[in-house]
């Protein structure tokens, strides 16, 4: 499949290099990795993401390339590359966006079935960006100082910063790769993971009163309500990466962080750490994800939401005790 992809690649021209909404640090180094090595094999190349860019991404390189809306621009495209997602929805612009274009899609979660155009996909691969350096390598492509830092980006948030069980040895070959043509990884670690807001963690303060263990502490759930991120002065968006503290619990198999985003939908967060594949949990749900990180929402009001959940997890802890 790599092969075909790079056959599609010397084919076209013009790329529009896209991932999904809400990017995570895979999504947007990977898109940028590829911009900026298309853009050096002579090609024409355009870095899409419709939702604003966190800030903890700011460090990266090539940030102001992204365009927000394809209205903005002139030209079109002869192919589309979508990553870290599996469907044209997930990528957040119109789908009449793609009606003419080739598509090539490159992923690694397992809720993607690859039938979106020339696919890719395989969950083998810690981050898109891992898949990404692959076919680098497979082309002969010489890696820029910029698509290092991008691809860098990509692997280490995927892994928990080389923590999480998806750490292989080739992603700790490609990560020592990239550190030799001179990544800062402590630049990224410090972004990252230690550049929370103080409106992030008044949310956590507020919030950790409700943080409970369930079936023997198998399951940690916290909770996160709207009108705490309202006063806290932050968008229930910018809060996911609190289901840490549920996580980091001793007992914790699966961890829950609900985020009501409107009254009648929760967003939900999961986190594993023994042996519940929470992907299955999230697709159950019409959400989708990883064995170990998965999401899903609920259109439920909070209460129920929780009811429903730890409904449906009782059998995976249960199937696994
Ligand atoms: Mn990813």
């Amino acid at each position: 499949m790599q092969t075909a992809i790079l056959e599609t690649i010397a084919r076209y021209h013009s790329f529009a290099v896209v991932g999904h909404v809400s990017p995570d640090g895979d999504s947007l180094g990977s898109i940028l990795a590829l911009q900026d090595l298309l853009t050096l094999q002579g090609k024409q190349a355009v870095a899409f993401c419709v939702d604003p860019i966190p800030d903890k991404y700011s460090y990266l390189p090539g940030l102001d390339r992204f365009v927000r809306d394809p209205a903005q621009l002139q030209h079109t495209f002869d192919c589309a590359i979508i990553l870290d997602c599996g469907s044209l929805d997930r990528t957040g612009l119109d789908p009449g966006f793609y009606s003419e274009l080739a598509i090539i899609n490159i992923d690694h979660h397992k809720s993607n079935d690859g039938s979106l155009g020339i696919g890719w996909v395989d969950d083998k691969f810690a981050a898109t960006g891992e898949m990404v350096f692959a076919l680098c390598q497979l082309a002969g492509w010489v890696i820029s100082h910029l698509a290092a830092t991008a691809l860098f980006t990509a692997l280490a948030t995927d892994t928990g910063f080389f923590r999480f069980s998806n750490t292989s040895p080739a992603a700790l070959r490609m990560a020592a790769h990239l550190l030799e043509i001179g990544v800062n990884s402590r630049t990224i670690a410090e972004y990252t993971m230690e550049r929370r807001s103080i409106s992030e963690i008044c949310v956590l303060r507020e919030s950790l009163h409700s943080l409970r263990q369930c079936f023997d502490g198998a399951v940690a759930l916290m909770v996160i309500r709207r009108d705490v991120c309202e006063s806290c002065g932050i968008s229930p968006d910018e809060v996911e990466g609190l289901v840490d503290y549920p996580r980091s619990i001793k007992e914790t198999q699966v961890a829950v962080l609900l985020r009501e985003i409107a009254p009648d939908a929760i967003r939900v967060s999961l986190r594993s750490k023994g042996h519940v594949d929470v992907s299955k949990v999230a697709a159950h749900f019409g959400g989708g994800g990883h064995a170990r990180a998965a999401g899903c929402t609920l259109k439920l009001p909070l209460s129920e939401a929780e009811n429903t959940l730890l409904a449906r997890l009782a059998e995976d802890i249960q199937g696994n005790a």
